[in-house]
């Protein structure tokens, strides 16, 4: 049971269709911590920095397109175990195979219109946040529930 960080980020599809709210909900009412939140207009190099691993993919310029398109809203999470968490409570990557329950599988359908991002491991977790985030845009706080959460 290891604390961990991980970076979350509607998409701009997300933000353009309302579904920020939503989407911050889902993390919040399971239990995570939020440690940092904004909206934020990318550039092509942070996104093809934050994206990198896939630099090659046939899909790779109209990803880059796609998240520089607009507004995205940047979050860091921490909890116990947070990583694969998120990423279940995110869904596959194909909205179309993402379950039901799932942000994906409940909001959308299509692989590169799939509205939420999570870091895949612990490691690209705290690599994404410093890439997303500057220092003293990062709270360590401990909220009134935190008894209520973990015995
Ligand atoms: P995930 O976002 O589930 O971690 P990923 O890291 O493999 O998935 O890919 C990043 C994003 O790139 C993904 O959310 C949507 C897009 N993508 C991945 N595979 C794709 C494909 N085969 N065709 C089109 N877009 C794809
Ligand atoms: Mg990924």
């Amino acid at each position: 049971e290891e604390v961990e960080e991980t970076y979350v980020m509607v998409k701009p599809d997300g933000v353009q269709r309302g579904l920020v709210g939503e989407i911050i909900s889902r993390f919040e009412k399971k239990g995570f911590l939020l440690k940092g939140l904004k909206l934020f207009q990318c550039s092509k190099e942070l996104a093809e920095e934050h994206y990198k691993d896939l630099k090659g993919k046939t899909f790779f310029p109209k990803l880059i397109d796609y998240i520089t398109s607009g507004p995205v809203v940047c979050m860091a999470w921490e909890g116990v175990g947070v990583v694969a968490s998120a990423r279940k409570l995110i869904g596959a990557t194909n909205p179309l195979q993402a379950e039901p329950g799932t942000i994906r599988g409940d909001l959308s359908v299509q692989m590169g219109r799939n509205v939420v991002h999570g870091s895949d491991s612990p490691e690209n977790g705290k690599r994404e946040i410093a890439l997303w985030f500057k220092e003293g845009e990062i709270c360590s706080w401990v909220p009134v529930q935190a008894p209520w959460l973990r015995e």
